[in-house]
């Protein structure tokens, strides 16, 4: 194991990478801006290296000064947590060219699902369902494009390759606006990205974004840790994230599963990684994959008891993997709510001093959160302030104690999202499950 690594991140994700290194006894390094000195992280690590001021592309983002840290503490290895660099190819080559361990998979498959086009190539190559589409990027042909658009058959959705996430992609209805709407597509994917290439897919209309959870190691082991149901979103912002997926059977989960687990072993994946499905009429469509840990690992570490960071610090220290896929018993059922500095109603980002916070608690409860009483939320990052997890042998125990929770929280001056929470745990939709990736949307767009 790495006697020291960095934390290349701030905030929970920070913390709870923290934690796992005590836990298995690594020294830590905290970088962190000029405006994050009093992050709880940075108190607890080992050491801490200011790299910059406030704004992010001068601080978590400046690959130099990242590497400059593990350098000059004589750390073995670089953690990115999520966001910043996380899926940086560059950066995780940066890292491997400088002598140190990217904990994460190799820079050769961060560049390939960084590639939407490649991406989707490679999986459907190792026999991942993927979506209809056009199997490759659009020319200029428009009627190529309008026969390749005739057969998948209308609504189709033009992405940008370098996109994901929700930037970069136009939804077309009919053959009259297609060919505007590739070009348009493609104006925005070359501002935005500086990559103009786009590609094709049948729009579904009405799917849930279910993801796959793997973990594979660099000796061709490799196992699937359940799903997660991440539906609940707005504006592509994870709201509210579950697991296991409501109604999902368990032949289900082992056949989709063991297909990402196939496919790891394929593309010699190495680390944790999630695939993105869309799960529309009892079918898995894949639409992207994560090559970093994700905001919501929490709901699967407490249905399977395993440690997701602990997991990726083994796997880039060169072990094989000691979790065999037998061992993986789904155990109950997880909701994670996620906190946020920003009006419940307006959605704004509602910076400054949180004068008081109480964590709730008790059984079943975690909090994965940085903040403290004073704690400042500065205006130059992600609102996300904390989340809050909840277990319990049954979806509707878990909720109940979920509204317990939210209740129990206190987190005075500033405001958050918790009112929109509470709601969400009261929704009788929500409550019954199962609702596709427009159901939050239209849910707020009727309380207006
Ligand atoms: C889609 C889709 C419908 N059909 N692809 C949005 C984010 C990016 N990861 C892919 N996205 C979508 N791709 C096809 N062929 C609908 C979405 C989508 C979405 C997906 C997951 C979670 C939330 C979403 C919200 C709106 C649209």
């Amino acid at each position: 194991m790495f006697s020291k690594i960095v934390i290349a991140n701030r905030g929970e994700i920070a913390l709870r990478i923290l934690r796992a290194c005590q836990t298995m006894g690594v020294k830590t390094v905290a970088v962190h801006s000029t405006v994050d000195r009093a992050q709880k992280h940075v108190g607890m690590a080992d050491e801490s290296v200011c790299i910059g001021p406030p704004s992010s592309a001068e601080s978590y983002l400046d690959i130099p000064k990242i590497i400059a840290a593990a350098e000059v503490t004589d750390a073995e290895a670089i953690h990115p947590g999520y966001g910043f660099l996380a899926e940086n190819a560059e950066f995780a080559e940066s890292i491997e060219e400088s002598g140190f361990k990217f904990i994460g998979p190799r820079a050769e498959t961060i560049r390939l699902m960084g590639d939407k086009v490649a991406a989707i190539e490679a999986m459907k190559a190792a026999g991942v369902p993927c979506v209809p589409g056009s199997d490759g990027p659009l020319n200029e042909d428009g009627e190529r494009n309008l026969s390749i658009a005739k057969k998948i058959g209308y609504p189709v959705i033009v992405k940008a390759a370098a996109g994901g996430g929700g930037r970069g992609m136009r939804v077309v209805h009919t053959e009259a606006a297609l060919n505007n709407a590739i070009m348009t597509t493609k104006t925005e994917a070359k501002a935005a990205f500086g990559d103009d290439t786009v590609y094709m897919e049948k729009y579904l209309e009405n799917p849930r974004h279910i993801e796959i959870q793997v973990l594979s190691d660099m000796h061709g082991n490799a196992i699937h840790l359940g799903e997660r149901d991440c539906s609940m979103q707005r504006r592509h912002q994870k709201v509210v994230e579950e697991a296991p997926a409501p109604g999902l059977t368990e032949e289900e989960r082992q056949q989709i599963g063991s297909v990402c687990v196939e496919a790891c072993k394929r593309i010699k994946y190495e680390g944790a990684g999630t695939f993105e499905f869309l799960y529309d009429g009892g079918r898995f469509y894949f639409i992207e994959m994560n090559t970093r840990i994700q905001v919501e690992h929490p709901v699967t570490e407490l249905i399977t008891g395993v440690d997701l960071i602990k997991q990726q610090l083994l796997i880039a220290a060169g072990e094989p993997l000691k979790i065999q896929q037998s061992d993986i018993k789904l155990n109950g059922h997880a909701i994670e709510c996620r906190v946020n500095a920003e009006d419940p109603n307006t959605f704004m980002p509602s910076p400054g001093t949180i004068e008081i916070f109480h964590a709730p608690g008790g059984p079943g409860v975690r909090v994965d959160s940085h903040v403290y009483d004073g704690y400042k939320v500065p205006p130059n990052y992600d609102s996300m302030i904390g989340k809050i997890i909840t277990h319990a042998e049954d979806r509707h125990t878990a909720i109940r104690r979920m509204r317990l929770a939210l209740a129990e929280t206190v987190v005075n001056g500033i405001k958050t999202n918790i009112p929109l929470q509470q709601r969400i745990m009261n929704d009788q939709g929500f409550v019954a499950g199962g609702k596709n990736i427009h159901y939050l949307e239209k849910r707020l767009n009727e309380q207006k």
